[in-house]
């Protein structure tokens, strides 16, 4: 008995000490230490030897599974090691390794227009008014003068959602609500920002654009006021040694009316591609509010008079950074929109 002791010892041994794994090592605990194995069934089968036999036995027993679950404890841990080690190896960080770079975003080419033409108007006492997009046909056109009938209001031109409301074509529904909501009937001093709405879409119009519209209205507001104010709008914003021409046109909401054509950025007024040769780009239209449309906005036209200009951001964002194509502004292209960031830093 005792020596079939010391064989189960030697054999567990040499298991103990060639298991590749702990895996493997588990299956040699089970084999001889298990409920069913080697060493616990001699345990078990005590009852048959003698009284004499049984404390030597029991005690050779308990001595070699001691010795056996110590070895087997003592192999488990270098597997451990090995194995955290391997793990260590595998998992390695080189924090010197260059870091991802973040991604940044910038600023829209139409918001950086629109953030500096508001931060210069307010910078001259202007109020900064929004309203919204969708719009009555009283405020879009009638309150504008322009009747019903009128050929500017064309169908064909805007995007009606029913008979009476429509998408606005311009911001001036703005314009003619704040003198509406203006009770006192104090001066005025607003520009309106926004997006508007037309029916067309090829490389310079888009269906939907975005505008700025002024308007002044005091006692004794002339034309050397209009002139004086859009001659430091332009230079502030295009350059400073730009000139501006004046050019008589026509609008409804205006009398007289003026179409403002700067001399050309990029010649210098030589001629170009840009100007097609003339020297001039237009970039506003402007005018001393019609009689008509102060007094539907509750001034009294023998008291006050105003002047009003318009200009199209998506125009004066296509000058400024040398876009060709407008429905770039509206696609969010990001190899479009990356080529701004830089011009934060
Ligand atoms: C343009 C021309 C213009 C106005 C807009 C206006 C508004 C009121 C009264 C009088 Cl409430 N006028 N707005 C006046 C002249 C021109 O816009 O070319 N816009 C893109």
């Amino acid at each position: 008995m005792e020596e079939n002791i010391s064989k189960i010892k030697e054999e567990a041994l040499n298991e103990i000490k060639n298991s590749e794994d702990a895996k493997k090592l588990n299956d040699v605990r089970v084999k001889y230490l298990g409920k069913k194995g080697e060493l616990t069934s001699i345990l078990r089968g005590m009852g048959s030897l003698s009284p004499e036999e049984r404390p030597i036995i029991g005690s050779k027993v308990n001595e070699v599974r001691d010795e056996l679950e110590g070895l087997i404890k003592q192999r488990e841990e270098e597997f451990s090691k090995l194995e955290l080690e391997k793990k260590l190896k595998e998992e390695k960080i080189d924090i010197t390794l260059p870091s991802k770079k973040v991604k940044r975003g910038s600023k829209h080419p139409l918001n950086r227009i629109i953030e500096e033409v508001e931060d210069l108007f307010v910078s001259m006492g202007y109020d900064v008014v929004t309203g919204p997009e969708l719009e009555t046909d009283e405020y879009c056109f009638e309150r504008l003068n322009l009747p019903k009938g009128h050929p500017a209001r064309d169908m064909q031109d805007s995007f009606y959602i029913t008979e009476e409301y429509l998408l606005r074509t311009q911001t001036s529904a703005v314009q003619a609500r704040t003198m509406m909501a203006n009770e006192e009937k104090t001066p005025i001093r607003v520009i309106c920002p926004g997006k508007t709405y037309r029916r067309d879409d090829d490389a310079t119009h888009s269906h939907q654009f975005s505008q700025v519209e002024g308007l002044v209205v005091d006692k004794n507001i002339s034309l050397a006021d209009l002139k004086g104010t859009l001659e430091v709008f332009v230079r502030k914003l295009l350059g400073e040694n730009l000139e501006l021409r004046f050019r008589p046109s026509y609008f409804p909401f205006t009398e007289p009316s003026y179409e403002v054509d700067v001399s050309c950025f990029k010649c210098g007024g030589k001629g170009c591609n840009l100007c097609k040769q003339t020297g001039w780009i237009e970039v506003l239209g402007s005018g001393i509010v019609h009689p008509n449309v102060l007094k539907m906005g509750g001034y009294d036209p023998e008291k006050y008079s105003g002047f009003a200009f318009g200009t199209g951001l998506d125009r004066l964002a296509m000058f400024k950074y040398g876009i060709t194509d407008i429905r770039l502004l509206y696609q969010n292209d990001v190899r479009f929109l990356n080529q701004f960031d830089r011009l934060d830093r």
